[in-house]
């Protein structure tokens, strides 16, 4: 009795993990505002639809993605880059929701970076078998800021490395509503997504979205 009390509130209250010096999991942050989320995202893909870009390489990413806010993170042939406008239409990508940014600048406060101040709200699609290969975040102008990422849909294992690609990454299993917020010492660690495990999340299917903060100029 006791126990199930516990866990009924643990599963509503957020909580707060360091991952490591500069990083945070958030546990629950988002679920409160997961209906304004999901409302601002559907808005958001019906401008700026999800796509499979493609790596300097010459690969088609298996996440899709699309952007919010007044720069959006791309790749193609020509190399990453942040872009105001959307290379699909060449019209500027959908405004960043107030929901998405006060959430996002909240939990940066919690994580120990008040003032945090995004321009760029990278949105991630993964479907069963997705994945993320290690990388770091290197595009943005300054590392003094840090990045905030939430989770919805279908929980994924998020792969948490050092500062060199060979460092063996922890793993950490992210949650519908788990908000990281990371930077300092951490800011450029290496960091991937393993595949997605199939499932069906109650609100949104058979997918995981991630959404990604960033000041980057
Ligand atoms: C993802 N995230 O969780 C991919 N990058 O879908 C990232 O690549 C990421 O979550 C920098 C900081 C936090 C992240
Ligand atoms: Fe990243």
């Amino acid at each position: 009795m006791t126990a199930d009390l516990f866990e009924g509130v643990a599963a509503v209250l957020p909580s707060r993990e360091v991952m490591a010096e500069g990083a945070v999991l958030l546990r629950g942050f988002a679920r409160p505002s997961e209906s304004e989320l999901i409302a601002a995202l559907r808005d958001i893909e019906g401008w700026a639809p999800f796509r499979h870009m493609v790596t300097p390489g010459g690969h088609s990413m298996s996440v899709a993605m699309t952007n919010c806010g007044g720069l959006g993170w791309v790749t193609d042939r020509g190399g990453y880059r942040y872009d105001a406008n959307d290379p699909e239409t060449a019209k500027p990508w959908p405004a960043m929701p107030a929901a998405f940014r006060q959430l996002a600048v909240q939990a940066a406060a919690q994580g120990g970076f008040p003032g945090f101040s995004p321009d760029a709200c990278l949105i991630n699609r993964y479907e069963p078998g997705a994945r993320m290969s290690l990388h770091q975040d290197k595009d943005e102008d300054d590392f003094t800021a840090p990045i905030v990422s939430m989770s919805l849909g279908l929980p994924a294992i998020f792969l948490f490395g050092g500062l060199k690609r060979a460092d063996k990454p922890r793993r950490f299993r992210l949650e519908h509503g788990d908000v990281v917020v990371w930077g300092g010492p951490t800011r450029l660690v290496f960091h991937g997504v393993a595949p997605l495990a199939d499932g069906k999340h109650a609100l949104l299917g058979r997918q995981r979205i991630n959404l990604t903060f960033r000041k980057a100029r």
